[in-house]
């Protein structure tokens, strides 16, 4: 990557608290991580947490996923962007085929960073990643929030709408706030994460 758009990056991650990388993964890539993702969440027998569009652990049940969190040219990234070395965590798919299911506004972590990678063309339509650009500045106004608990930031002057090509990739701070509305037109919304702790243990 060149030394000026390195910069222009590391300065929207620590100003903005989120960055996209646009056209990251090529279109096999893309292809490969959707069906391997589709395919462990057809084995999925469970459903985790309060959510059935969210599959966590892919990593557990296929090492291809291991491999991409611990190795993939990702890493490299988020660690410029960081200042630290990320501590590779899971892996997860989220979907939104159950099309009026959202992710309400919330942070991940206290320390760390996620990567997600869009596997489907992603707008406000069928319901795309929204950040607070600079809440990652700003944690305590903002932890009263869960994803679980609905808080309507729509109309919040530092919202910001993630729209994504297949292929493109954020790159976030665990403590910025984001969230995904409902999917509105029915088309497939696919997404995988990683989750980088930033702290070893
Ligand atoms: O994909 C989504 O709808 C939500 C993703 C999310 O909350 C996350 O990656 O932390």
């Amino acid at each position: 990557m060149l030394a000026a758009a390195l910069k222009n990056m590391q300065t929207s991650f620590a100003e903005d608290g989120f960055v996209i990388a646009q056209g990251f993964f090529n279109a096999d890539m893309v292809t490969e991580i959707r069906q391997r993702a589709e395919h462990v969440l057809a084995q999925r027998t469970r459903v985790s947490g309060n959510y059935t569009n969210v599959t966590k652990g892919l990593e557990k049940v296929d090492s291809f996923f291991a491999e991409l969190m611990h190795n993939g040219p990702q890493v490299a990234l988020m660690q410029q962007l960081l200042g630290m070395k990320p501590i590779p965590a899971t892996t997860s798919l989220f979907t939104k085929n159950n099309t009026t299911e959202q992710v309400n506004p919330h942070s991940d972590a206290k320390t760390g960073g996620v990567i997600w990678v869009a596997l489907d063309d992603c707008s406000y339509d069928n319901g795309c990643m929204h950040f607070l650009r600079g809440s990652h500045l700003r944690q305590q106004e903002f932890a009263y929030l869960r994803p679980d608990r609905p808080n309507d930031l729509s109309d919040h002057p530092d919202k910001v709408a993630a729209i994504m090509k297949a292929g493109d990739m954020l790159l976030f701070r665990s403590t910025t706030v984001h969230w995904s509305g409902p999917n509105f037109d029915g088309s497939p919304r696919r997404g995988f994460n990683c989750f980088y702790t930033g702290k070893a243990g």
